[in-house]
């Protein structure tokens, strides 16, 4: 099973250590193409040493490639978006996780669009139930 994750990086990196521990998770489950992306060095400014062509063509053939997508949807992040309009064009089974945040709310381009399996969850722990719940469904 291979795991495209996907968070803001341009977007903001303040829930940075939510990614990594909902990565551990996911680990459990398959392989986490996108791993790196929970890293401490991996900063809003992105690694300088890649070009961004690059960049783009690297996530572009990992969304291709893997089976499932999980994004973690709280901070909004453009770079996330097109992502996930990208998975649906695909058709790749898409789970968007969102913390109830005061203030926050879900894009409803995401949160309407009945192609995305939309989940509320508060601490990543909590999430390991409803991966498992969307991996069994996702994969029938
Ligand atoms: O607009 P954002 O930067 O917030 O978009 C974040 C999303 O776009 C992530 O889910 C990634 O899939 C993708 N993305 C954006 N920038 C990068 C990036 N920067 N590296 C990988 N994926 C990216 C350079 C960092 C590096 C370690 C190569």
């Amino acid at each position: 099973m291979k795991i495209y994750f996907a968070g803001s990086i341009r977007g903001g990196r303040d829930d940075r250590e939510i990614y990594f521990s909902l990565i551990q998770i996911l680990k459990e489950f398959g392989e986490v193409l996108t791993e790196h992306f929970g890293h401490e060095s991996l900063t809003d400014q992105g690694d300088k040493d890649i070009e961004e062509e690059d960049i783009f063509k690297r996530d572009m053939d990992w969304v291709r490639e893997a089976d499932v997508i999980v994004a973690e949807v709280t901070q909004p992040s453009l770079g996330v978006g097109y992502e996930l309009g990208q998975a649906e064009a695909m058709n790749k089974p898409t789970l968007c996780l969102f913390r109830k945040i005061e203030g926050k709310s879900l894009s409803a381009m995401i949160a309407g669009n009945p192609f995305f399996f939309v989940r509320e969850y508060d601490q990543p722990e909590a999430a390991r139930a409803l991966i498992r719940a969307f991996l069994e469904v996702g994969n029938q």
